[in-house]
Order: structure tokens, then C-alpha cells, then sequence
């Protein structure tokens, strides 16, 4: 397709990087399920010559989550965390990487558990708060990292703020746009160096295929993001590259329906009288409502909360609904449930980063609003 800054979202999603296939006409990028391509001479070939290094399906996808996120340049990885880490090796031990204080727990880990052995140098503040993390760069920070809305708070950061006080430094700034998605968010617009996805969530969507991306703007960057990909390996195969294509052609659409079905959970949530608190950007309760109208195009359909009832009523809750399944991961066609601190964040548990036990995460899928309620309404009535 021929780029247009002029095309919207709804039609980026379905056309671009993909081209009718060349050779067959095929209109849906072909699986180009192979490790190696033939050479017309020694060291000379068509584009390709080995599967670790590029692929054509893998092309294909590098051109759309480009054009999702408006930049320039995207590379795709075998996980969300393979692509978190490749950005990480661009930082050099001694150099020091200021990370928002709460992040998904697998982040922490590779972060505190992992890097941080390598002599690169980790702090963690809250990034909703500019001063605090003005106060917390160092002569030697290469790196401010963030989530926003963060996993599993969804707290926001004021990502022109943060690229501001980043550059000010002398510091990229990475964003983990894996909650928003670029349907409701692009923060390569609003300052940052590097966007990150977990494809697994809202751009592949539909729980089937696990897989990141990195999209950025800086060519120089790319070129050694490329390198460091291709060196160290963490590449995913065609058939994941294929499917992450097939959801992103119904990300806008799916989006919308997430929104749309999330905003009406999160105000029953908020009426429901076992419910003692309910986090969502679309609430006007929610701490950072007027920057979520600012800087997202909708709220997402990540909801979490508390019960009066605590830690033992969340299980109940998490083990006893039917529609919302009771499972890891997020952003997928079907609700899921689960409890982050004995679960996706079971990591941070020993550290400042602890989730309250009582917590409850909902990542609200695209069924019918009215039966996710009705689900829910039939575990909390017997709370
Ligand atoms: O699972 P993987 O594709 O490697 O992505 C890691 C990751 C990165 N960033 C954010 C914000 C994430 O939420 C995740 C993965 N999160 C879950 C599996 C979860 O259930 O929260």
C-alpha cells in the first residue's frame, strides 16, 4: 500500500505492509515458512537469506506496526520481554536506567533480577510525578522506561512531560504502549524514542500467538536494534508474524468494542456494593482522568479493583466467573481475570513494587457487555 500520513487508523490497520503477494498474487501476505533462501551466486540473493536475519511474512508485519505507531521503523521479536531486553542491550554496564515503579512484573524481573548483574544500574520512581523522576536522574541515566496506563495499576504517565525531562538529560525515553495500543495511543507523537509492544495483547488479540515489537524513528538506532536482533536471536517465526498480521486488521474495531464494554463494567463495578474501589481511566474518579482524555484517544479495557471482602473474595471472584476466564495475559477477543500479585506480578512480590493480594485485573474482551456484567453481578451478589 502506498503510505499516506492522510489514512486513519481503521484503514492502516488492514492494508498496511502487506501487498498483494508478488509471485502468486495472494492477497493476504503468503507464510513464508522457511529457515533459509536460495542464492543466485555466493552472497547474492533476493532480500533474504536466512530466516534469524528477515523474513518476508516478518516484513510484511515490520510495515504495519510501523504505520500503527507513525514511525519510522518497526522490528518484531519472538516475546514482549525478547524486545524489552534488545532495547536493554543498547545500554552499556555503568549506565543507569530510571524505570516507572510499576511495571509488569516481568519487566521488574529482567530489570532487577537479570540486568542488574550485567553492572547496569536500576532505579524505580513513580512516573506520574514529574518531580520525582526529575529527582531521580542521574548524571549517568541513558534510559527512562515506562509503562503507560502501567500493568497493573493503570496509572498514567504524561509521556511529553517525561520526554522532556528524558531528553533534558540526555536520556531516551521507552514507552511500553502495551496497555493503550496504538489504537488509543502513539507516543513516538508525543516525544518518545521507543515504543514498545507486547504483540501477544491487543495487536495480535486474539490469545493465540506471543510476540514484540519495537517501533522507533531514529534510523541509526534501528540499524544497530537490527543488529543486536539478528546477533542475539530472539526472532519470531512466520506463522506468529502471520497471525499477528490477521489481528491487527481488526484492531480499530476491536478496540472500539473494548472501550465500549469496559466503561459500562467499570461503572457497575463502581455501583456494586461488594466493590471498594474501581481503577479506570475512563472514571472521573480515576486520579488521572484529564490526562487520559488528553493524551488517549479512549480508556482502554484493562479494569482493576478491590473488594471489601479482600484477598479471599478476589479469589472467589477470579475462580467463579464463567465468561471472564481466569488466566494470564490480556488484550484478547475474550475476557480474562486473574490476581496480579500471586500471578503476573508474582515477581515484584518481595519488593517496594508489591501489588495489594486483593487485587482483582479484568482485561474486558469483545463479547456482549450486558452478559460480562450479568456474570459478574451473579459472583459479587453472593459476596
Ligand atoms: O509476555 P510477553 O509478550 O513477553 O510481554 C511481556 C509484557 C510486556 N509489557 C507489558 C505491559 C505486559 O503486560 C507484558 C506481559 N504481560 C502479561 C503476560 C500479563 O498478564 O500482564
Amino acid at each position: 500500500m502506498t503510505q499516506s500520513p492522510d489514512f486513519h487508523l481503521e484503514t492502516l490497520a488492514v492494508h498496511a505492509g502487506v501487498e498483494p503477494d508478488p509471485l502468486t498474487g495472494a492477497v493476504m501476505t503468503p507464510i513464508y515458512q522457511t529457515s533459509t533462501f536460495a542464492q543466485t551466486d555466493v552472497a547474492q540473493h533476493k532480500g533474504y537469506d536466512y530466516s534469524r536475519s528477515d523474513n518476508p511474512t516478518r516484513t510484511a508485519l515490520h510495515g504495519a506496526l510501523a504505520a500503527l505507531e507513525g514511525g519510522q521503523h518497526a522490528l518484531a521479536f519472538a516475546s514482549g520481554m525478547a524486545a524489552i531486553d534488545t532495547i536493554l542491550r543498547l545500554i552499556k554496564p555503568g549506565d543507569h536506567v530510571l524505570s516507572g515503579n510499576d511495571v509488569y512484573g516481568g519487566t521488574f524481573r529482567l530489570f532487577d533480577k537479570v540486568l542488574s548483574g550485567y553492572g547496569i544500574e536500576f532505579t524505580f520512581a513513580n512516573t506520574t510525578d514529574e518531580t520525582a523522576v526529575a529527582n531521580a536522574i542521574q548524571p549517568n541515566t541513558k534510559l527512562v522506561w515506562l509503562e503507560t496506563p502501567t500493568n497493573p495499576m493503570l496509572r498514567l504517565s504524561d509521556i511529553a512531560a517525561m520526554a522532556t525531562i528524558a531528553h533534558a538529560a540526555g536520556a531516551w525515553l521507552g514507552v511500553d504502549n502495551t496497555f493503550a495500543s496504538p489504537a488509543l495511543q502513539n507516543p513516538l507523537a508525543l516525544g518518545a524514542d521507543f515504543v514498545l509492544h507486547s504483540t501477544t495483547k491487543y495487536i495480535g488479540g486474539h490469545s493465540d500467538v506471543v510476540g514484540g515489537a519495537i517501533i522507533l524513528n531514529d534510523t541509526a538506532i534501528y540499524e544497530r536494534l537490527k543488529f543486536l536482533q539478528n546477533a542475539v536471536g530472539a526472532v519470531p517465526g512466520p506463522m506468529d508474524c502471520f497471525l499477528t498480521l490477521r489481528g491487527i486488521k481488526t484492531l480499530a474495531i476491536r478496540m472500539a468494542q473494548h472501550c465500549h464494554n469496559a466503561m459500562q463494567i467499570a461503572q457497575f463495578l463502581a455501583d456494586h456494593p461488594a466493590v471498594a474501589e474501581v481503577i479506570y481511566p475512563g472514571l472521573e474518579s480515576h486520579p488521572q482522568y484529564e490526562l487520559a482524555q488528553r493524551q488517549m484517544r479512549g480508556p482502554g479495557g484493562m479494569i482493576s479493583f478491590i473488594l471489601h471482602g479482600g484477598e479471599a473474595a478476589a479469589r472467589l471472584v477470579a475462580r467463579d466467573t464463567q465468561l471472564f476466564t481466569l488466566a494470564e495475559s490480556l488484550g484478547g477477543v475474550e475476557s480474562l481475570i486473574e490476581l496480579p500479585a500471586p500471578m503476573t506480578h508474582a515477581s515484584v512480590a518481595d519488593s517496594p513494587l508489591a501489588i495489594d493480594p486483593g487485587l482483582v485485573r479484568v482485561s474486558v474482551g469483545i463479547e456482549n457487555a450486558q452478559d460480562l456484567i450479568n456474570d459478574l453481578k451473579g459472583v459479587l451478589n453472593r459476596l
